[in-house]
């Protein structure tokens, strides 16, 4: 029986407040409306991102139904919608594409001006939400929300993939992936022969690597204070690891003696205000270029000695890989299922959806690098 045009109930997780548990709940999912998409999810990752929510981090409206990097397939579509069709293989898009923008114009820029991240609301476009649960209106997250059964997009963040596409691996597509690999190969445009310094070897840190391997750098140093996270560093072309712990002195000074005067590319992929002076200082003065692409906590603001950039550094941030989303995400899916870059070593632990608390408890204990919810 078609569920077209009807209102789904279904189980989500729902956030109802900050440092709390997820709560799995019956909710009710209203049909999309005009321009919107109705899906059905297949896959979700956890992101750490998700959790700066929890922590309060990073800020959204709540209650909301938290959620940003998962693939399923479209149930029904609202009036006007021409990018997709029911049954195809989705991404929702995190960072939208409409197409149109100023940004979305821009040959480089990606951050389109319908995001929901700068000012969030926790809604559609049209300022509403498709959730409502225990007779309450439930929130959005980025214009995603995948720790739910089904969820509603708007059309201009969510993109058809490969009909053969393994939605419980390319759902690493929808975030961290992509935002690690383009975070190198297209924010920093790492170069063939240098050396990188990666401080953190999440999820994210880790596409960062396989980026910096793709663009054929010469020496790729991991940085994190977690020992266990190495070995798969190493596996995915981290040449050395370093734990800044090990030494008196600071990190970007033991960096720049081992480099004999500065990498040419770093990255902060753990959101840290610390984390991220050191990663601009650790390179070379005269010609490195920084990344920030970790979130850092709200409202904080970070000193820095302007001498730094002075001198020749780049400090650059991007959100999602700098990658224009709607174009990229199905050539990277495509890129996928040709070989060009693995997917499985970032999945440490897959569970039923409704083990979210377990999947976080994993990130939270440093014990996985991602955990993918299955519907
Ligand atoms: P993760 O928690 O899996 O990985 C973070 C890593 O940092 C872990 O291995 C930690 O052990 C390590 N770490 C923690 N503290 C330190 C420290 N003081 N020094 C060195 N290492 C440390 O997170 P993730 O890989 O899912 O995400 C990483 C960050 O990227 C996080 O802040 C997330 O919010 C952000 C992100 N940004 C975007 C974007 O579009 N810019 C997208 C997705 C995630
Ligand atoms: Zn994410
Ligand atoms: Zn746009």
């Amino acid at each position: 029986m078609s569920t077209a045009g009807k209102v789904i109930k279904c189980k989500a997780a729902v956030l109802w407040e900050l440092k709390k548990p997820f709560s799995i709940e019956e909710v009710e999912v209203v049909p999309p409306k005009a321009y919107e998409v109705r899906i059905k999810m297949v896959a979700t990752g956890i992101c750490r991102s998700d959790d700066h929510v929890v922590t309060g981090n990073l800020s959204t409206p709540l209650p909301a139904i938290l959620g940003h990097e998962g693939a399923g397939i479209v149930e029904s579509i609202g009036e006007g919608v021409t990018a997709v069709k029911p049954g195809d293989k989705v991404i929702p898009l995190f960072t939208p594409q409409c197409g149109r923008c100023v940004v979305c114009k821009h040959p480089e820029a990606n951050f389109c001006v319908k995001n929901d991240l700068t000012n969030p609301r926790g809604t559609m476009q049209d300022g509403t939400t498709r959730f409502t649960c225990r007779g309450k209106p439930i929130h959005n997250f980025v214009s995603t929300s995948t720790f739910s059964e089904y969820t509603v997009v708007d059309e201009t963040a969510v993109v058809k993939i490969d009909a053969a596409a393994p939605l419980e691996k390319v759902c690493l597509i929808g975030c961290g992936f992509s935002t690690g690999f383009g975070s190198a190969v297209k924010v920093a445009k790492v170069t063939p022969g240098s050396t990188c310094a990666v401080f953190g070897l999440g999820g994210v840190g880790l596409s960062v690597i396989i980026g910096c391997k793709a663009a054929r750098a010469a020496r790729i140093i991991g940085v994190d204070i977690n020992k266990d996270k190495y070995a798969k560093a190493k596996e995915l072309g981290a040449t050395e690891c370093i734990n800044p712990q090990d030494f008196q002195k600071p990190i970007h000074e033991v960096l720049t003696e081992m480099t004999g005067g500065g990498v040419d590319f770093s990255f902060e992929v753990i959101g840290r205000l610390d984390t991220m002076a050191e990663a601009l200082s650790c390179c070379h003065e005269a010609y490195g270029v920084s990344v920030i692409v970790g979130v850092p906590p709200g409202s904080q603001n970070l000193s820095m000695d302007p001498m730094l950039l002075l001198t020749g550094r780049t400090w650059k941030g991007a959100i999602f890989g700098g990658f224009k989303s709607k174009d990229s995400v199905p050539k990277l899916v495509a890129d996928f299922m040709a070989n060009k870059f693995p997917l499985d070593p970032l999945i440490t632990h897959v569970l039923p959806f409704q083990e979210i608390n377990e999947g976080f408890g994993l990130l939270r204990s440093g014990k996985s690098i991602r955990t993918i919810l299955t519907f």
